[in-house]
C-alpha cells in the first residue's frame, strides 16, 4: 500500500443533468476560476487538476424519461464514470473533492468511495433529503434521488425497463449498498413526504434546522458523528449541498430554502470533520452561477471555495490518519 500523502484531487464534475435548471454545469469552472486549486497548494496540498470532467453527449431525443425520472440514461451513465475516477484517485491515496454540477453526482462520488473504503460514512449537508425514489419523485430530477440508489431504497429493478441495446440505467448501482445506519443528515428543512417515511422507516440520523437551533451545531455535528460513526474510526465522505446554506449566505443555487445555515455553522462543520482525521472524500455540489446576479455569484463561489479549505485545512495536521488507514509498516 503507497499512501502518496497531501494529495487532493480536484473532479470538476460540469453537469446539470440531474435536475432542469441551466447553468449548474458552470459551477466547477468559476470555483476553479477563482482560485481554488491555488488556495489548497497555499494550505500545504499537492494538488491534482487535470481539467474539468469531459462528458458524453446524450441528447434528450435519445434519453426520455423512465417513468418520471428525467435524463436516467444520460445521469447513471456520467455517475459511473465519476464513481470510477472518485475510486481511482482514492486507491491512489488521494484525497477526491468533487466539484459539481448537480448533487445526483454523489451516486458517483459515494460509489467510489465506498468501493476503497467499503465501511465508510456519509455526512450530507444540505436543506433536502435527496432521498426519493423514483415512485415517490414529483420533480423526475435525479439531483432529488441519489441517496435512494446508494441504500438501494431503489433500484434498476425497480425501474421496470426492458431494452436489448443497453443495460438498464443504474444497473451498475446494483451491488453498492450503503447501509442507511452509515448516513447522517444536517441542515435539513424541505423535506418531501415520501421521503419523511423513508427516513422514519430506515431510522435514518437526520438533524434539521430545527436540531441546529435547539443544541447548537457544535453538538448536532457529534450527534450526527455518534450516530455513524460512534467509534470514531470510519472513513468520512462529505457532501456538502451549498443550498444548506442560508440564501442569504449562498444564493446562487438551484432550489434555495430560507432558514438555513449561517456561514459559520457550515464551516464549522467542514472544520470539525476535518479534525476527526477521518475525511476521505469531499463533494461541493449545487453552486449555479447562472443564478442571481454577479454579486451574488461571487459571493456563493467565494464562500464554496471557503467550505472547502475549511474541510481541506492544513494537511500535516491529519492527512496521515485520513489516507493512511492501514497502518504503517514496522
Ligand atoms: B438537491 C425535491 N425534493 O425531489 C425533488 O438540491 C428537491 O440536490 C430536490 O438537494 C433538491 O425534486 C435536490 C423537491
Ligand atoms: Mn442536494
Ligand atoms: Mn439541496
Ligand atoms: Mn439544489
Amino acid at each position: 500500500f503507497v499512501c502518496e500523502a497531501k494529495t487532493v484531487a480536484i473532479i470538476g464534475c460540469p453537469f446539470s443533468g440531474g435536475q432542469s435548471k441551466a447553468g449548474v454545469d458552470h459551477g466547477p469552472i468559476h470555483l476553479v476560476n477563482a482560485g481554488l486549486a491555488q488556495q489548497l497548494s497555499g494550505l500545504g496540498w499537492n494538488v491534482k487538476f487535470e481539467g474539468h470532467h469531459a462528458f458524453e453527449d446524450i441528447t434528450t431525443q435519445s434519453d426520455p424519461p423512465i417513468g418520471k425520472m428525467k435524463n436516467p440514461r444520460l445521469v447513471s451513465r456520467v455517475t459511473e464514470a465519476v464513481a470510477k475516477v472518485v475510486g481511482d484517485h482514492a486507491s491512489q491515496g488521494r484525497l477526491p473533492l468533487t466539484l459539481g454540477g448537480d448533487h445526483s453526482l454523489a451516486m458517483g462520488t459515494i460509489a467510489g468511495t465506498l468501493s476503497k473504503h467499503p465501511d465508510a460514512c456519509v455526512i450530507w449537508v444540505d436543506a433536502h433529503a435527496d432521498l426519493n425514489t423514483p415512485e415517490t419523485t414529483d420533480s423526475g430530477n435525479i439531483h432529488g434521488m441519489p441517496l435512494s440508489f446508494l441504500m438501494s431504497l431503489a433500484s434498476s429493478q425497480s425501474l421496470n425497463y426492458k431494452s436489448e441495446s443497453e443495460p438498464t440505467p443504474f444497473a451498475w448501482l446494483d451491488n453498492v449498498h450503503l447501509p442507511p445506519s452509515r448516513l447522517a443528515y444536517i441542515g435539513l428543512r424541505d423535506v418531501d413526504a415520501g421521503e419523511k417515511a423513508l427516513l422514519r422507516e430506515h431510522d435514518i440520523a437526520a438533524f434539521s434546522m430545527h436540531e441546529v437551533d435547539r443544541y447548537g451545531i457544535g453538538q448536532v455535528v457529534e450527534m450526527a458523528l455518534d450516530r455513524v460513526n460512534p467509534g470514531r474510526e470510519r472513513p468520512i465522505h462529505l457532501s456538502f449541498d451549498v443550498d444548506a446554506l442560508d440564501p442569504t449566505v449562498a444564493p446562487s443555487t438551484g432550489t434555495p430554502v430560507r432558514g438555513g445555515l449561517t456561514f459559520r455553522e457550515g464551516h464549522y462543520i467542514c472544520e470539525r470533520l476535518w479534525e476527526t482525521g477521518l475525511l476521505a472524500a469531499v463533494d461541493l455540489m449545487e453552486v449555479n452561477p447562472s443564478l442571481a446576479d454577479e454579486q451574488s455569484v461571487e459571493q456563493t463561489v467565494a464562500v464554496g471555495c471557503s467550505l472547502v479549505r475549511a474541510a481541506l485545512d492544513a494537511p500535516d495536521d491529519h492527512l496521515s490518519s485520513a489516507q493512511c488507514l492501514e497502518p504503517p509498516a514496522p
